[in-house]
């Protein structure tokens, strides 16, 4: 037998030991490239020889200090992630020699400008629209202006070659995440959502994609093992729960464990951590740069107007993992998802007939007890 729960604490641990790993990096003289969003394409760091990390704050702690320069009611990620960043004590924001950012929500890309004052930053222009061709062309140029400037910026060459070799890696680590979470798929499933959201938010840390490929690939054929000889982990019985919405990591978690402890367990995440980032690949038979933009420029986020490809996405999932109801996680005074809220709520109301509940959160503990008591509530109307 294997020790799953081991494999998965180590998932759990990876952010803290990529401390040391980024360290080590920077002693061997790597490049560090910090990170804030899915739409930033990996392969242009990955093909520069660079290590690209995220920067997402997840945790309560520095959001005080933020609060001494961003006003308050802004999004905890925004906050976490800038007190992280002011107070030195993220070694990732530390470590990096270049920002990457894009003008996604308004509170990021104004953020940006504020830590364009302690490291270099480099910001990309992004689309509101993804289907027009006017779009594709800017953020096609967007592309490669984040090709020369990383090349400036670290003295190396990005050739034709090496984008195609990133691609087939980041496209390699996306199937092995894909083959690990879509065990999701199965009745019951062989693991809770929260032991599905450690391996998904740790593997973000393992900064070696080759190694991180391997791992999760050891990982799902463990699972997959020990659920073909028997072992059940989770009732047959348990509603079966996709959470959809913002980016969940650290304190946010505290929402899945309220679904886990009042019997329902978490079979799919459609967010940035999970299905949003890697169901759709880099073609790799196109020109590297055209398919770079056509893939990033596809994510169905919320910052897109309009936002059909969500709706579809979420119809998808809803089939695929029988998904009995969903659960939108909205971190608090995230206007687009917030309002994006309502044309989802109606769409998986009406058109997949399931039950909705949209979770308004942020990073503190207080409202643990609250959130506790609707999903309860939200649980019990499942068939
Ligand atoms: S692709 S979800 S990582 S923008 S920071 S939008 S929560 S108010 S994170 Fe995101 Fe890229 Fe989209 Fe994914 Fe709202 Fe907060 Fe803005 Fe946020």
């Amino acid at each position: 037998m294997h020790d799953l729960p081991k494999l998965f604490n180590e998932y759990d641990e990876a952010r803290q030991e990529g401390f040391i790993k980024v360290k080590g990096y920077k002693e061997q003289g790597k490049k560090i490239v910090g990170t804030f969003c899915t739409y930033t394409p990996k392969e242009i760091m990955e093909a520069a020889g660079a290590i690209s990390v995220s920067l997402c704050g997840t945790s309560e702690e520095p959001i005080q200090d933020a609060e001494r320069d961003l006003p308050r009611n802004l999004c905890p990620l925004i906050k976490s992630s800038y007190g992280f960043a002011i107070t030195d004590k993220c070694p990732y924001f530390y470590f990096s020699d270049l920002i990457v950012g894009e003008t996604t929500c308004d509170g990021k890309k104004k953020m940006y400008e504020l830590l364009g004052e302690i490291k270099h930053v480099h910001v990309m222009q992004l689309p509101q629209n993804n289907k027009d061709e006017e779009s594709l062309r800017l953020w096609k140029n967007e592309v490669i202006k984040l090709k020369e400037r990383i090349e400036s910026e670290f003295g190396v060459e990005i050739t034709t070659e090496k984008l195609k070799e990133a691609i087939k890696v980041v496209n390699e680590e996306r199937r092995a995440k894909e083959e690990f979470y879509e065990l999701g798929k199965l009745c019951p499933p062989p693991m809770s959502g929260l032991e599905m959201q450690k391996v998904l938010y740790g593997s973000q840390f393992k900064m070696d994609i080759k190694e991180n490929i391997n791992n999760l690939r050891e990982l799902t054929a463990n699972i997959r093992k020990e659920y073909e000889s028997g072992k059940r982990t989770i009732s047959e019985n348990a509603p079966r729960i996709l959470v959809t919405g913002c980016p969940i990591g650290g304190a946010s978690e505290k929402v899945i464990k309220a679904i886990e402890d009042n019997g329902g367990v978490v079979v799919c995440y459609e967010n940035c951590g999970g299905v949003k980032a890697t169901y759709t690949k880099v073609d790799e038979s196109k020109d590297p740069i055209d398919a770079i933009a056509e893939k990033y420029l596809s994510i169905p986020c919320s910052v897109m107007s309009p936002n059909q490809d969500r709706l579809d996405l979420l119809s998808k999932v809803i089939d695929e993992y029988k998904i009995d109801g969903v659960v939108e996680v909205i971190l608090q005074a995230c206007h687009t998802y917030n309002v994006e809220s309502y044309s989802i709520k109606r769409f998986i109301t009406e058109k997949k007939n399931k039950p909705y509940i949209s979770i308004e959160t942020d990073y503190s503990q207080s409202d643990m007890g609250q959130i506790g008591t609707r999903i309860g509530t939200f649980l019990e109307m499942m068939p």
